[in-house]
C-alpha cells in the first residue's frame, strides 16, 4: 500500500513538473520540455543545442538551471529507488547537466572584476552520509560567478569539517547540501559545532532536494534555500561580496 501511495505521489509530481514546463511554453515565454527530455536521455550535445535555442528565445541562464536542468534530474527521482535503480541512466543525465553548466551557463554568468581572494569566503559541502554532488557543484559555480571565494569540501563531509574550514579560511558563511533525508540530524550539528568554536555568528544555509521542505528551526540552520538562486540571494544579503555590510 505504501509503495502504491509513493508511486502515486511520484506520478503526480512528474505531471506537475512537466505541466509547469509546458505552461511556461504556452504562455509564449519558453518551452523547457525539449531541454528536459535531452538531459533525461543523457544526450549532452542535444541538451546544449536546446539550451542555446532557449537563450535565443530570451531565456536566462538562471531559467535554464531552475526550469530545465533541475527539473530534468528531479523527474529521474523514480529511477533512484531501491526497487528501480538505473545508475547509468542517472549518471548520463548528470553528465549532460554538468555539460550544459560548463558550456552554456557558466560562460554567460556575470563574473565580477574585483580581487577574488579578498571576497567573502563560503564553505560548501555535501553533508556526511550523502554522496550526491551535482547540486553542490552547481551551487559552487553560481557562488563563484557572484565573485565569492568558494571552498568546496566535496561530498560526505563530517559536520566538524565545516567549522574547522571556516576558522582556517576565515570564511564568512557555510552552505550545506543534502539530498538524503536521513542526514537531518547531522545537519543540525553544524551550527552547534560552530557555536562551540565561537563561530555562532556565521550564517549556515542548507539546500538540496532533501531539505527544501524542512524549516530552518528543525534543521538548526539560519536559512533553508528553495534553490540555488534563493540561496545566492540570502548570501548576497548576509555577506555581500563587496563587503558593504
Ligand atoms: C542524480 C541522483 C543520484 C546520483 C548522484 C550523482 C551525483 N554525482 O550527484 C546517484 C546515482 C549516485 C544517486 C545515488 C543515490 N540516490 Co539519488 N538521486 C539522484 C536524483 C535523480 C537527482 C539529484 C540531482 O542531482 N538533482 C539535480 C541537482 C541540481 O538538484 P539539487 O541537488 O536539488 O540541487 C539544486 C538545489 O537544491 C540547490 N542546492 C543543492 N544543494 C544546495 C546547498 C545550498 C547551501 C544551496 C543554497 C542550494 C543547494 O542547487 C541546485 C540547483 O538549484 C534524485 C532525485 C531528485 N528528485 O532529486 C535522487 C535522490 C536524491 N536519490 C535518492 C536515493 C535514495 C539515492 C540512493 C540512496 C539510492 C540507493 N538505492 O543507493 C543513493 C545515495 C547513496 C548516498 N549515501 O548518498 C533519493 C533520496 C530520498 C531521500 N529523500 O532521502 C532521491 C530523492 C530519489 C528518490 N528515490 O526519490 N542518486
Amino acid at each position: 500500500m505504501d509503495r502504491i501511495v509513493a508511486k502515486g505521489s511520484i506520478l503526480l509530481m512528474s505531471i506537475f513538473l512537466l505541466s509547469d514546463a509546458k505552461q511556461r511554453g504556452e504562455d509564449g515565454v519558453n518551452d523547457f520540455e525539449p531541454l528536459i527530455a535531452a538531459v533525461m536521455a543523457g544526450k549532452r550535445e542535444e541538451a546544449v543545442n536546446e539550451s542555446a535555442k532557449l537563450l535565443e528565445t530570451g531565456a536566462t541562464p538562471e531559467q535554464i538551471v531552475r526550469d530545465g536542468l533541475t527539473v530534468a534530474l528531479a523527474l529521474l527521482g523514480p529511477r533512484c529507488t531501491a526497487e528501480d535503480f538505473n545508475l547509468l541512466e542517472i549518471l548520463l543525465a548528470g553528465r549532460a547537466m554538468m555539460y550544459v553548466i560548463d558550456k552554456v551557463v557558466q560562460p554567460r554568468l556575470q563574473a565580477g572584476t574585483s580581487m577574488f581572494a579578498a571576497q567573502p569566503g563560503i564553505v560548501v559541502g555535501t553533508i556526511k552520509g550523502d554522496i550526491h554532488d551535482l547540486g553542490r557543484q552547481v551551487l559552487s559555480v553560481i557562488l563563484r560567478s557572484a565573485t565569492y571565494r568558494v571552498i568546496d569540501l566535496g561530498k560526505d563531509v563530517e559536520p566538524e569539517a565545516f567549522a574547522e574550514c571556516c576558522a582556517k579560511e576565515k570564511a564568512q558563511a557555510i552552505g550545506i547540501s543534502s539530498l538524503i533525508t536521513v542526514t537531518s540530524p547531522t545537519i543540525r550539528r553544524v551550527k552547534e559545532i560552530c557555536r562551540a568554536r565561537g563561530l555562532g555568528h556565521i550564517p549556515v544555509v542548507a539546500g538540496g532536494a532533501a531539505v527544501r521542505q524542512a524549516s530552518a528551526e528543525y534543521l538548526n540552520v539560519d536559512y533553508v534555500a528553495r534553490d540555488v538562486f534563493d540561496g545566492l540571494n540570502y548570501f548576497l544579503r548576509e555577506v555581500p561580496p563587496d563587503g558593504s555590510l
